[in-house]
């Protein structure tokens, strides 16, 4: 078994919902457990080049999961659940019902045509690190990102500017 982080994202179709349906779809993946998960937080639109503009602001979440799925299994049922949930992949970055990236997968570095991971945005992503740092707590000093040094080191870096932690979901 190995200990992934999956990120959450939605700005469509009720956000706060498909993120908590989402969390009991995760906890319902195959030879998987979710162990826990942070907050939900809400953030405007990451501004990347190219994206569209005048979406609505993102709710976002980092859950924990317990997975006995190899790394390319564990993507596939990611996937399965963005399909069940109506995405559709019109356009790259645009508004999305649920969007579900796999953070890291234990201590493992992967560079393959179809997965990456550490996932690429992980490192100055606010919406990613402080959700993640939320849910390892003092772990955060010492866990290390393949490549990037500690999670503490990466949020040091990243201003929270924006990202608003709503209350805790049961
Ligand atoms: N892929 C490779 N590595 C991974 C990984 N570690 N996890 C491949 C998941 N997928 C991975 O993803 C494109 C391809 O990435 C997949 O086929 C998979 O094989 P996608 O989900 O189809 O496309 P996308 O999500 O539109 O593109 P991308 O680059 O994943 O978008 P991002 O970077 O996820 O950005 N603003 C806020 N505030 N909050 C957000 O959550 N999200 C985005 C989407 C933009 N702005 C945002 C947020
Ligand atoms: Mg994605």
């Amino acid at each position: 078994m190995t200990v992934a982080y999956v990120g959450l994202g939605s700005n469509l179709a009720q956000p706060e919902t498909q993120l908590r349906t989402a969390l009991i779809e995760l906890d319902a993946l195959p030879q998987s457990r979710c162990l826990a998960h942070s907050s939900l937080y809400r953030s405007p639109p990451m501004l990347t080049p190219g994206q569209p503009n005048n979406q609505p602001d993102y709710l976002n979440a980092v859950a924990a999961l317990d997975t006995g799925l190899s790394p390319m299994e564990l993507l596939a049922a990611l996937q399965n659940l963005e399909n069940q949930h109506h995405r559709q992949r019109a356009e790259r970055w645009g508004p999305r019902t649920l969007d579900l990236d796999l953070l890291l997968f234990g201590d493992e570095t992967i560079d393959l045509p179809e997965l990456t991971v550490p996932h690429p945005g992980l490192y100055e992503r606010n919406f990613v690190l402080y959700p993640l740092a939320e849910l390892l707590a003092e772990q955060a000093e010492h866990l290390l990102i393949p490549g990037r040094g500690t999670l503490a080191s990466l949020l040091a870096a990243c201003p929270r500017g924006e990202l608003e932690k709503l209350n805790s979901i049961p």
